[in-house]
C-alpha cells in the first residue's frame, strides 16, 4: 500500500530513517510553509539555506528515482502549514493509505503531527531518529535515576558507546576524558586567520534569495549576501576544508574572540549538520583521523567531539524529556524587555556590537558571543527568557528549538532550575578583556565598575549577584564571587548598586 512519506526542512539526510524505509511506490512530501517559515521571524539567511537546500535535495531525490511532490513557497493559497501540506498532497493521490515520518525536531510541530491519524484518517507512522546517536529513550533510560543531569557523565558514556578517541583498553585517549582546560587561551591578534569556505549561489539558490527578499521583507539580514552550502556535497568540502585548515587551531582558540574575526577557527558546520547536510558520525571519525594522523592536537579533537557527541546530543535529549513544562520555566524571575540594538547592534559596547554584527551578517556567532556576550548581558539584565529564547531561535541559521531552548534557557540564562548548568555564567567585563580584544576598541573603561564611562558589564555583574544573593548565595560555585562582594567595603557597594540600577533602566542608552 503506498504512502505519503512528509520530509521537513531539516530532514535533508539520505540516509534519513524514513527514506532508507521507502518503497518504490511511497509519494515524497516536501513543502515551503509559512507556519514553518514564521513561527519565529527567522534571518533571511536561515530561510534562504533551508529553501534552497530543500530544493537541491527534492531534485537528489528525484534523480534517484523517488516521486516527489514538491511546494513551492506562495505557489499553493490553500497550503499554509504542514498540515495543509499533507492535506493538499492526499487530495492529489486519494491512492495514499498511510502517512509515514521519521520524528520532528521540535514539539510545537510535533504536537501538528500527532493530530494526523485523527484529521486525515490514516495510520500515522513515526520514525525514530537515527541520525542522533542517543535515541529520545535512550536518553530517558540514562536519565531515569539521576537526581542530577551532567553533561560530563554523559558525555563518557557516548565516548564508551561511539569508541572515539577510546584505546583498545576502553579508555580515554590521551588518560583524561576533557581537555577543556587547554580549550580557553586568548587569541594574539595577529594569528592568520583562514576563512570558512563560501559558496557562489547557483540558480535555486539565487531564485530563493529573491523570494526571500520579496517575502520576508522584515527580517534579520541582507538575503543577497548568502554564501552558505545547500547540498551534502558542498557541507562536506566545508568540513573538510575546517578539518584541515583550522581544527588544529580550534582547541586553543574556542572561547576567544577578535575583533571583527567572526569565525576564527570555528567550523561554522552547526548549520548544515542541523538540517541534515552533514552526518555525525562522519564528522566524527574525519576528526578523529585527523588526531590520529598527527594533523591535529588531542585538545582541539576532543573539545570537537564533545561538542557533537556530548553537548549536542544532551541537550537534544534534555528538550525531549522537559518539554513541553521545560519551556515556561523562570527561575530568576526575569522580566524586562529584550532592548532594540539585540536587532541592529546599535551599541557602543564592542562586545555586544561585534556578536550581534556577525548575527545579522551571517546568521552566526561562535559559542562565547552567544553565551558570554549576549546571553551573559541577558542574564545580568535579567531579560525575559520568552524574548531571549525567541531571539535566539529566530537569528542564528543553526536554531532548531531542541538544541536552542535548553543552550538558551539553562545555559545562558540559569533559568530552567539548574537542570542543565549549576551555576550561573556570569561574567563581568574582565572575561570579555581577557578573552578578545575588543575592551581596547570600546568607548566603556573595563577597568572601571561604576561611574561615569564604566563598563556596564562590571556593575551589572555585581549588582546580579547582590539581587540574587537569596537564590544563589548558597551555590558551592559562586563562594568566591559572593566572598569578593562582601568584602567590598558598603560606600563602595551602594555605589555599585546604584550604578548597575542606573545601566538596568535605561539599557537603550548603552
Ligand atoms: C525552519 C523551517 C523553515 C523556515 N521552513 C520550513 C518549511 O517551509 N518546510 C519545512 O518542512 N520545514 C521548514 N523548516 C523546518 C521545520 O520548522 C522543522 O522541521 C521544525 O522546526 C522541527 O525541527
Ligand atoms: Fe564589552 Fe565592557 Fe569590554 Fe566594552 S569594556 S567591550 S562593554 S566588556
Amino acid at each position: 500500500m503506498p504512502r505519503l512519506v512528509v520530509i521537513l526542512g531539516d530532514q535533508l539526510s539520505p540516509a534519513l530513517a524514513s527514506l532508507e524505509a521507502i518503497a518504490t511506490d511511497d509519494v515524497i512530501l516536501m513543502a515551503e510553509v509559512m507556519a514553518e517559515a514564521s513561527y519565529t521571524k527567522h534571518h533571511s539567511h536561515k530561510l534562504v539555506l533551508i529553501f534552497s537546500a530543500m530544493r537541491h535535495f527534492a531534485d537528489t531525490l528525484q534523480q534517484l528515482g523517488h516521486q516527489v511532490l514538491y511546494l513551492k513557497f506562495a505557489e499553493y493559497p490553500s497550503v499554509l502549514s504542514m498540515t495543509d501540506a499533507v492535506a493538499y498532497a492526499l487530495t492529489k493521490h486519494p491512492e495514499l493509505s498511510s502517512i509515514l515520518l521519521t520524528e520532528c525536531g521540535e514539539y510545537r510541530l510535533e504536537q501538528e503531527i500527532a493530530r494526523w491519524q485523527e484529521q486525515f484518517n490514516l495510520p500515522l507512522e513515526q520514525l525514530s531518529d537515527d541520525r542522533f546517536l542517543c535515541s529520545r529513550q535512550q536518553f530517558a533510560n540514562w536519565a531515569k535515576d539521576r537526581q542530577q543531569f551532567r553533561m560530563e557523565y554523559f558525555y563518557r558514556e557516548m565516548r564508551r558507546y561511539s569508541r572515539l578517541l577510546m584505546n583498545d583498553k576502553n579508555q580515554p585517549e590521551g588518560g583524561k576524558w576533557n581537555y577543556d582546560k587547554a580549550n580557553r587561551k586568548a587569541c594574539p591578534p595577529d594569528l592568520a586567520q583562514i576563512p570558512p569556505l563560501q559558496f557562489e549561489p547557483d540558480a535555486i539558490t539565487r531564485d530563493v534569495m529573491v523570494l526571500v527578499e520579496q517575502h520576508f521583507t522584515d527580517n534579520m539580514g541582507d538575503a543577497t549576501t548568502f554564501r552558505l552550502a545547500v547540498t551534502g556535497k558542498q557541507a562536506r568540502q566545508a568540513f573538510l576544508h575546517f578539518v584541515e585548515q583550522q581544527l588544529a587551531q580550534f582547541g586553543d582558540y574556542q572561547d576567544a574572540m577578535l575583533l571583527d574575526q567572526p569565525f576564527l577557527f570555528h567550523s561554522i558546520c552547526s548549520m548544515y549538520l542541523n538540517i541534515g547536510l552533514l552526518d555525525v558520525r562522519w564528522m566524527c571519525l574525519k576528526v578523529e583521523q585527523a588526531y590520529k594522523d598527527g594533523k591535529v592536537p588531542l585538545n582541539a579533537a576532543e573539545g570537537f567531539i564533545r561538542q557533537l557527541i556530548g553537548w549536542r546530543e544532551f541537550v537534544r535529549g534534555l528538550y525531549w524529556l522537559l518539554m513541553p513544562e521545560y519551556k515556561t520555566r523562570n527561575t530568576l524571575a526575569a522580566q524586562r524587555p529584550l532592548p532594540a540594538f539585540y536587532w541592529t547592534a546599535k551599541t557602543q559596547m564592542r562586545c555586544m556590537q561585534q556578536a550581534i554584527q556577525s548575527t545579522i551578517d551571517y546568521a552566526y556567532s561562535h559559542h562565547i558571543h552567544r553565551l558570554m556576550v549576549t546571553g551573559n548581558f541577558a542574564l545580568l539584565t535579567a531579560l525575559n527568557p520568552d524574548e531571549v529564547t525567541d531571539w535566539y531561535l529566530a537569528v542564528y541559521a543553526d536554531a532548531f528549538e531542541w538544541v536552542e531552548l535548553p543552550n538558551t534557557l539553562g545555559m545562558a540564562l540559569f533559568a530552567d532550575d539548574a537542570v542543565l548548568a549549576s551555576k550561573p555564567y556570569a561574567a563581568s567585563g574582565k572575561y570579555i578583556q581577557r578573552m578578545s580584544n575588543y575592551c581596547q576598541h570600546c568607548p566603556y573603561d573595563v577597568k572601571k565598575i561604576y561611574g561615569e564611562g564604566a563598563c556596564p558589564f562590571n556593575a551589572l555583574y555585581w549588582g546580579f549577584l547582590d539581587r540574587n544573593s537569596e537564590q544563589l548565595g548558597g551555590n558551592a560555585r559562586l563562594q568566591l564571587a559572593y566572598q569578593q562582594w562582601h568584602k567590598k567595603p558598603e560606600q563602595e557597594q551602594q555605589a555599585i548598586r546604584q550604578h548597575a540600577d542606573l545601566i538596568l533602566n535605561s539599557l537603550e542608552k548603552l
